[in-house]
């Protein structure tokens, strides 16, 4: 299984789901200013949009939006319980909660600190991402996880995102539920082992 990441985003999620899965990933570090590869390759030529993360499974599929690629990696392996069951109701919550992070915090979070954004509208995203996380603060109360005691897919691609409260410098204690939970997803071994292999084949 080939993960195409670049080491600070979104592609962070699907790597803590491989090392939650016991996958052992063969990590290709993808330059995104100039959509090059190690040796001067084009990653435009594996994924045509240009962006991380992007996956190429033994079989030759390749997927390229965060909550697919964590759908498909989670029902690989059903027994190690990141997915519920396609089909059932619990399965439809932690999509709702994929497509809530993908576009409710994903794209409101990079605008705070991005470079090359027009200064009035950091404000606007920062007060969209307050409106969203008072929500998740409220869904936390009395949970471990975003789905209750299980940790899901969804906490993958939470953790990513969340990350950015780092760079954006958005004090998460505003929102406490949220900030344990955080901090208890950053615990975690498989997000401990992820950030170290991004931190080694970055030395
Ligand atoms: N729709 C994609 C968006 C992925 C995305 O925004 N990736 C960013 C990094 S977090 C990226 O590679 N940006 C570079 C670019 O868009 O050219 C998904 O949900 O996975």
């Amino acid at each position: 299984m080939k993960l195409y990441y670049t080491k600070g985003t979104c592609s962070f999620g699907p790597h803590i789901a491989m090392r939650e899965l016991g996958i052992e990933p063969e990590m290709i570090p993808v330059n995104l200013m100039e959509k090059k590869l190690p040796g001067g390759g084009d990653f435009k030529g594996h994924n045509p949009k240009g962006y991380v993360p992007y996956i190429e499974t033994d079989d030759g599929t390749g997927l390229s939006e965060c909550g697919v690629i964590l759908q498909y990696l989670a029902d690989q392996y059903p027994e190690k319980g990141l997915i519920p069951a396609a089909g059932t109701s619990e399965r439809y919550k932690v999509q709702d909660w994929l497509s809530f992070i993908g576009s409710e915090l994903h794209k409101n979070l990079p605008p705070m600190f991005l470079p090359n954004i027009p200064e009035d509208y950091r404000p606007v995203a920062r007060a969209r991402l307050e409106v969203r996380l008072n929500y998740m603060n409220e869904e936390l109360e009395g949970k471990h996880y975003l789905m209750g005691d299980r940790f899901t897919v969804a906490d993958c691609y939470a953790t990513a995102i969340l990350n950015w409260t780092k760079p954006a410098k958005y004090d998460l204690s505003a929102h406490p539920n949220v900030q344990a939970y955080y901090e208890r997803c950053c615990a975690r071994d498989s997000v401990v082992a992820a950030n170290a292999a991004e931190e080694a084949a970055a030395a």
